[in-house]
């Protein structure tokens, strides 16, 4: 009996060993099972945030994709405009050139036609003038021979009051068209600024001469200071003689033509 209580006495303490030991185990587990439902919990939660910041994430993602697609599109068709612009800018810029280089060519050139337009409506005016009044037209001018006589001053006075001058004789064509009218004929050539020295009177000198032999010679003493086609059935026809003396005169227009 006594051994059969000792036995189980034995038994009891293992037993309760056993229970201690399962106890504390127990307790160990339970504590590591609360605190991996913690540590399970708080990792859920961060699982969730996360999961709601992808989200997030993703949605600003897909918007700001096709934000930039359409940037992107619009860019390039911005580009594609530029583009045409410029060439079109530099093609309208090489037209403006081209015609303001026109416009500057077609302006000088209706300068230049305006001016010969004047040119020969002068012109035109002075012929219509002086063959309305039955002058001669020779070589580029009109001619007039007076009817009446006068002093060399006088003449040219009266040739001045034509819009004309004394007749300037350039050269042996010239010469001979004066002599052909047969007529004594004061000519627009002089020595009475100084003496010896014979000028046109528009002031040009004297280069061709048709002087008859002898001729100038301020005749015995006289002063014989203006030129007259004396002699004018010889090529050399001009005479010296005193400007108050009466001749006929013969003015000359120059036309330019
Ligand atoms: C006249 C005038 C002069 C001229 C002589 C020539 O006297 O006409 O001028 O020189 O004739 O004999
Ligand atoms: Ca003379």
């Amino acid at each position: 009996m006594e051994a059969k209580s000792k036995s189980l006495t034995a038994e009891r303490d293992e037993m309760m060993g056993s229970l201690k030991t399962c106890t504390s185990q127990k307790t160990a587990l339970s504590t590591e099972r609360d605190s991996l439902k913690r540590t399970n919990s708080a990792i859920e939660e961060k699982s969730k945030r996360l999961t709601s910041e992808k989200e997030d994430l993703s949605r600003r993602l897909n918007s700001c994709t096709s934000q930039k697609t359409a940037l992107t599109a619009e860019r390039d068709s911005l580009k594609r405009t530029n583009t045409d612009t410029q060439e079109k800018l530099t093609r309208l810029q090489s037209e403006f050139t081209k015609q303001r280089a026109e416009l500057h060519s077609n302006t000088l050139q209706l300068t230049g036609l305006r001016r010969e337009r004047d040119e020969l409506q002068t012109k035109l005016t002075v012929f219509e003038r002086y063959s309305k009044q039955s002058w001669t037209y020779f070589s580029g001018s009109f001619y007039y021979i007076s009817t009446t006589k006068k002093s060399w001053r006088d003449s040219q006075y009266d040739c001045w009051g034509k819009g004309a001058d004394l007749v300037i004789i350039d050269n042996k064509e010239e010469n001979a068209f004066v002599r052909k009218f047969q007529k004594k004929l004061w000519i627009g050539l002089s020595d009475r600024l100084r003496e010896g020295s014979w000028i046109w009177q528009d002031g040009t000198p004297l280069r061709t001469s048709f002087w008859y032999p002898g001729e100038p010679n301020n005749f015995r003493g006289t002063e014989e200071d203006c030129a007259e086609t004396k002699y004018y059935d010889y090529e050399n026809s001009w005479n010296d003689v005193e400007c108050t003396n009466a001749n006929f005169w013969m003015c000359e227009k120059k036309t330019g033509v």
